[in-house]
């Protein structure tokens, strides 16, 4: 019996250690024909991950940034989701790398889901991003939705998410989908064969 809960506790700490932190950076990467983009702008995440979005200031010492993540909905392009969630607007000075805040939402199905910058036109310019993108919810019919460069819709309500203190204070390379569900299993394989070894240690 004891052994048996010694097992569950692995299976438990191998639960934590599937609940990743998928980082998402608002930025301006000025060598691209479109630059205001989130990076990566395609992710998967699992119930339980968090999406933690960090907002670029451009470092140029000359014009600060100004960006924002809302949750949309794919039938109306750069226009909100009822009741989803809102960081309100990140003004980073012109001098900073980022934002000393970061926007941290979690995961509660894997149904898709899109996100965008609800300043100016940066949504129609290209900012925004999906996870879980699936059947005719993804990032190319979103795209393909966008027809006409307009100003966004913003919520009026700021919520769906946690403004927290900015650990990681730096500007991330644009990620490939699914390179942090790779890290989970290996690392749910060590919790599970520790919790083997356990029981046959008994
Ligand atoms: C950021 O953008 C919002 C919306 O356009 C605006 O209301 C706000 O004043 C801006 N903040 C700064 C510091 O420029
Ligand atoms: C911009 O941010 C940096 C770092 O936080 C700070 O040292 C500087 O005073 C800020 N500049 C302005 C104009 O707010
Ligand atoms: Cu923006």
């Amino acid at each position: 019996m004891f052994c048996r809960s010694l097992f569950l506790v692995a299976i438990a700490l191998a639960d934590l250690a599937f609940s990743a932190t998928i980082e998402i950076v608002a930025q301006a990467a000025y060598d691209k024909p479109e630059p205001l983009e989130f990076a990566p702008n395609e992710v998967t995440a699992a119930v339980g991950d968090v999406l933690e979005f960090h907002f670029a200031g451009p470092g140029t010492g000359v014009l600060g940034s100004n960006h924002s993540v809302a949750q949309g909905v794919f039938e109306n392009p750069c226009n909100p989701a009822p009741n989803g969630f809102f960081s309100g607007y990140m003004a980073v000075n012109a001098t900073s790398t980022e934002a000393n805040m970061v926007f941290r939402v979690p995961v509660k199905s894997t149904d898709p889901i899109v996100f965008y910058c609800t300043q100016g036109q940066h949504c129609t310019r290209g900012m925004y991003g999906v996870v879980n993108g699936a059947g005719d919810k993804t990032l190319q019919s979103y795209r393909r939705s966008i027809t006409v460069n307009r100003n966004a819709v913003a919520p009026t309500t700021i919520g769906g998410g946690e403004m927290v203190s900015n650990e990681i204070s730096r500007i991330l390379p644009a990620e490939t989908p699914g390179a942090a569900g790779s890290t989970k299993v290996s690392l749910a394989l060590i919790f599970v064969g520790l919790g083997l070894a356990l029981l046959i240690a008994q």
